[in-house]
């Protein structure tokens, strides 16, 4: 039985290659890990990886990013900037900006509370994809140049 899951396993049964498996689980499920184990919205950026925060009093603000309720989204939810600016996030009370579980993202990338405002600078060239936590459906990405 378990060699049968394994090579399930192993073919991709599921319909929904991009979510991890859970290694919890029996049934070979996928589950959505962002759901299931969300990351702990209290973590401190790492001042090692391409996303630092700033103070946003004394930073110069290249783009302002903030939210709508209806539709759920990131306005805007593409933005283009150079190495080294600062994006200004700005989400609605019951938004928050966390990295992208299943694309290329950055842990420093986080700004965990709700209706928190954070300046995060971009000093690596990439793109990093954020969402909320709580609204899988509202995501954005940064293109830095
Ligand atoms: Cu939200």
């Amino acid at each position: 039985m378990r060699a049968a899951v394994m090579l399930l396993l192993a073919l991709g049964c599921g319909s929904d290659d991009t979510k991890p498996i859970d290694a919890s689980t029996t049934d070979g499920t996928r589950r959505d890990a962002a759901v299931d184990a969300p990351p702990p919205i209290d973590a401190p950026p790492d001042a090692a990886t391409a996303v630092q925060r700033v103070d946003c009093a004394t930073a110069t603000i290249a783009r302002t990013v903030t939210t709508t309720d209806s539709p759920q989204a990131f306005v805007p939810n593409t933005v283009t900037i150079n190495v080294n600016q600062v994006i200004r996030f700005q989400p609605g009370s019951s938004h928050n900006v966390i990295p992208h579980p299943t694309l290329p993202s950055d842990p420093g990338f986080r700004n965990g509370g709700f209706g928190e405002v954070a300046c995060l600078r971009f000093t690596t060239a990439g793109q990093f994809n954020w969402r909320c936590q709580p609204h899988a459906s509202m995501t954005g990405v940064v293109t830095v140049n």
